[in-house]
C-alpha cells in the first residue's frame, strides 16, 4: 500500500534547507518517493503505511531541523 502526504510550512528558505530535508527523508525506511518544492516550502512524500507512520516522517524531518506546520 502507498499513501501520499504533503508537508507544508517546513521553513525551508534556501537550497541547503532543501538538501537537509531531502537527506532526512532519504534515510527514512518506508518512504518510497518524495519531491521537495522549495519555492512552495513543501514536500510531497509517498510512503508505505505498513512500514512508517506520518508521525515518524514528521520526526525524521524534525531531526534535521524542520517542522511541518501542516500535513495534508
Ligand atoms: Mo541556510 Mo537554509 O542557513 O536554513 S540552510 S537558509
Amino acid at each position: 500500500d502507498q499513501e501520499k502526504i504533503v508537508l507544508s510550512g517546513l521553513g525551508m528558505t534556501c537550497s541547503s534547507c532543501e538538501y537537509a530535508v531531502s537527506s532526512g527523508l532519504k534515510n527514512t525506511e518506508g518512504i518510497t518517493d518524495f519531491t521537495i518544492n522549495g519555492p512552495e516550502d513543501s514536500a510531497t512524500v509517498v510512503f508505505d503505511p505498513g512500514q512508517v507512520t506520518v508521525d515518524e516522517i514528521e520526526q525524521a524531518v524534525a531531526d534535521v531541523g524542520y517542522e511541518a506546520e501542516e500535513v495534508t
